[in-house]
Parts: C-alpha cells; sequence; structure tokens
C-alpha cells in the first residue's frame, strides 16, 4: 500500500490551496452574509481546471483521478463551504452521469461548458414531497408520437438552480415501473416552458444558490434523453455514489478549517496564567478531532482509490460521506466551543464552519441513508 501522491495530484491540490486561500477565503464571510453567486470565483476554479476534474482533456476538463478531485475538494472547501458545494455539483453530480451515460454529442455540448467554466450545471431529483425516497416522484415526462417527450412538474432544492444553463432531470416517465420508470434528460433552461422559483433562504452553504425549478409542457427531444429510457434511477444513484465522495471531501476542507484555527487559538489564548491548549479537556478535544479528521479522509481517499478502480464503489462512498460528515459536525461543534464567545461571534469564521458542515448530513443522502446503504451491503438484506 503506498500513502503517497502523485506529482500530477500535488500539482492539482497546489493550484487548489492557492486560489482557496488567496481567492475564496477571503470573500467567504462576504459571500455568506450576502448570499452573493461567486461567479467570478467560479470562472477561475474552472479556468484553472477545477470544474472538471475528471473529464478528460478532449471535453475541456483536467484528465485526472478521483484521489485528484479529493485533495481538491478538501482545498476549496477549506476555503469557504459554498463553494465547494457548486464544484461537487459541477463535477460530480453533472459532468460525471454525463460521462458515464451521455452520448458523444452531449459530452461535447454540455460537458465542455461545465467543465471549463463558461456555464453552471445542476441537478434535479428532488420534489417538494420526495427527497430520501427518491422513486416517489411526480415530475412526468410523456413520449410523444415522434419520440420526443412533454414534460411537466415541480423540482425542489436545486443547488445552483437559479444560475444554471444545463441541468440533468429525472423524471417518470412509466410510473406503473416504480424505480425502472423513471428516465434521465438534459434539460436547457433557455428553452420555453421551463421556469425557476425563489432562492431558499439556507443556515449555511448561502452563497451556493438553490431554488425550486419548474416545467410547464417543456419539450425535450428524443436526443436529450440521458441514457435509456427507464434507466434515470439507477444513473441518478450512481451519479451520487460519485457526489457522495465529493461532499465527503468538502466535510472534510470544512473540518479542516476549523481545525486548524482552534490550533492556533489554543496556543495562543491564555486562562488561568497558562495557554488552553496545555489544559487536558482541550488536549483531549484537539486529539479526538484529528482522529476524527484523518479518519474521514483515509476513508474517503479509500472510496476514491476504488472508483479509481473501475469497480462498484456505492458502500465506500456512503461510508466516507457519513464518517466525514459527522466528524465534520463534531470538529465544528467542538472548534466553536473552543473558541468560546469568539466562536459564536460573526466576526470570528468559527460559526460559519459549524452552520456550513450541517447540511454535508443531509443532501446527496441523508446520514440515515447512508446507514442503510451500508447495513443494506454488509447484511446482504433488505
Ligand atoms: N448504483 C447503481 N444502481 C443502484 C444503486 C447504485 N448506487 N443503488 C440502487 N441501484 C439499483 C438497484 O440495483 C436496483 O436495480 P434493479 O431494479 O435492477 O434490481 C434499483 O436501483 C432499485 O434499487 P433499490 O430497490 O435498492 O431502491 P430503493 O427504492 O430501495 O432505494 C435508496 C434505495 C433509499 C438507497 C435510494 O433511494 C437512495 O439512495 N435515496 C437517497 C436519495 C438521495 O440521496 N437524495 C438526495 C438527492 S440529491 S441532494
Amino acid at each position: 500500500m503506498d500513502f503517497s501522491f502523485t506529482e500530477e495530484q500535488l500539482m492539482l491540490q497546489d493550484v487548489a490551496r492557492r486560489i482557496a486561500q488567496e481567492k475564496i477565503a477571503p470573500s467567504a464571510e462576504h459571500h455568506d452574509r450576502t448570499g452573493e453567486f461567486p461567479l467570478d470565483n467560479i470562472r477561475l476554479l474552472g479556468e484553472n481546471g477545477l470544474m472538471g476534474i475528471e473529464v478528460p482533456a478532449e471535453y475541456g476538463g483536467a484528465g485526472m483521478d478521483p484521489i485528484a478531485y479529493v485533495l481538491a475538494m478538501v482545498e476549496v472547501a477549506a476555503g469557504d463551504g459554498a463553494h465547494s458545494t457548486i464544484m461537487s455539483v459541477n463535477n460530480s453530480l453533472f459532468c460525471n452521469g454525463i460521462l458515464t451515460h451521455g452520448s458523444e454529442a452531449q459530452k461535447q455540448k454540455y460537458v465542455r461548458a461545465i467543465a471549463e467554466g463558461e456555464a453552471i450545471g445542476a441537478f434535479a431529483l428532488t420534489e417538494p414531497q420526495s427527497g430520501s425516497d427518491a422513486t416517489a416522484m411526480r415530475c412526468r415526462a410523456v413520449k410523444q408520437a415522434d419520440g420526443s417527450f412533454v414534460i411537466n412538474g415541480k423540482k425542489s432544492w436545486i443547488t445552483s438552480g437559479p444560475v444554471a444553463k444545463y441541468i440533468v432531470l429525472f423524471a417518470m416517465t412509466d410510473p406503473d415501473q416504480g424505480a425502472r420508470g423513471i428516465t434521465a434528460f438534459m434539460i436547457d433552461t433557455d428553452k420555453p416552458g421551463f421556469h425557476r422559483g425563489k432562492t431558499e433562504p439556507k443556515l449555511g452553504i448561502r452563497a451556493s444558490a438553490t431554488c425550486e425549478i419548474e416545467f410547464q409542457d417543456y419539450q425535450a427531444a428524443a436526443e436529450d434523453v440521458l441514457g435509456k429510457e427507464g434507466e434515470g434511477f439507477k444513473i441518478a444513484m450512481g451519479v451520487l455514489d460519485a457526489g457522495r465522495i465529493g461532499i465527503a471531501s468538502q466535510a472534510i476542507g470544512i473540518a479542516r478549517a476549523a481545525y486548524e484555527a482552534t490550533l492556533e487559538y489554543v496556543r495562543d489564548r491564555k486562562a488561568f496564567g497558562a495557554a488552553i491548549g496545555t489544559f487536558q479537556m482541550t488536549q483531549a478535544k484537539i486529539a479526538d478531532m484529528k482522529c476524527k479528521l484523518d479518519a474521514a479522509l483515509l476513508l474517503t481517499l479509500r472510496a476514491a482509490w476504488v472508483k479509481g478502480q473501475g469497480k462498484r464503489f456505492s458502500n465506500e462512498a456512503a461510508i466516507a460521506k457519513l464518517t466525514a460528515s459527522e466528524a465534520a459536525m463534531w470538529i465544528t461543534h467542538q472548534a466553536v466551543q473552543i473558541h468560546g464567545g469568539m466562536g459564536y461571534s460573526k466576526e470570528m469564521p468559527l460559526e460559519r464552519y459549524f452552520r456550513d458542515a450541517k447540511i454535508t448530513e443531509i443532501y446527496e443522502g441523508t446520514s440515515e441513508i447512508q446507514r442503510l446503504v451500508i447495513a443494506r451491503n454488509e447484511t446482504g438484506l433488505r
């Protein structure tokens, strides 16, 4: 077993760290306070290959592996959680699914624009009444005699929905078939029949715009189907497996930022005549933070490695996401506690890390869904 990274992986990590520390972190407070979408920074990340890390160069990407993706995501998330959410959706949920299931024309048209940072992508699975139970969706795509589809319905909690040019949409084409009646479509948001609802006010990752979207007699051509008709659920699940590696990496980045700020604070802050880092209660927290952070990173790198081997990685991705998101919640919680009043104040970024971390236990499969996936894989029972 080799724990070292390649020169290329380290170079990408370095590029991501530089952009995150020089451009993203300094504006994170502004983006969090205003909720302003960080378009310029997203373009910059795209120009540097960070919006299509695993996308081959022929489609405008960096042509790198899932390990490089983890390393870069961690750096961007350490700069700001909201930026890493946008990056994760573009890389994992948008480009990944099209690369795996798309036609050559779809790869050229949709992947290139997002990988090069010229446009923003989104992924629309969740609906107002269906989240974890994805097969309960009501959005309908009705096939016409000429092979095209007419789409009607609502999708909610769409990350980058307010700004996305293209969306991977999941709609029911055959409700009698349940999971096997769902089809994936490529949506162009400039076409008639596509509407955006209000932007969601959120606890954290506030600059990653989120909204409801609605389809009213949206016409999708036969060539807009992604993969095959009826394969949508499996496409969504496969894409979410990859997405969970991204969210695990995001959780690690947010947690690392909180951990590093805490290390600095416990060295400087004095109480009862000594640095608080010399107190055993603080030391125990520091040790536990570091163990959880390293465990999360190693599990996430393992999931990325299995993905890179071309094997099924659903279980490893669920284990990584569950471990990393719960670690991030615990670490940011302890970081706020150690900082005391300063942790609770908006003068320091600790309270933002705490708010940003929470979503990693919810989106792309809640912690409860990750436990369900892991237990099903381990026991073989349903
Ligand atoms: N990769 C590929 N195929 C998968 C898969 C995966 N990760 N997970 C399931 N499938 C396939 C199954 O093999 C099955 O195929 P067959 O019909 O050929 O047997 C089919 O999909 C249905 O699978 P299953 O019966 O396990 O589906 P369930 O309805 O029981 O749902 C859960 C399984 C709950 C795990 C799934 O719905 C899920 O992950 N939900 C969370 C969704 C989510 O993350 N939402 C957040 C939206 S993005 S913010």
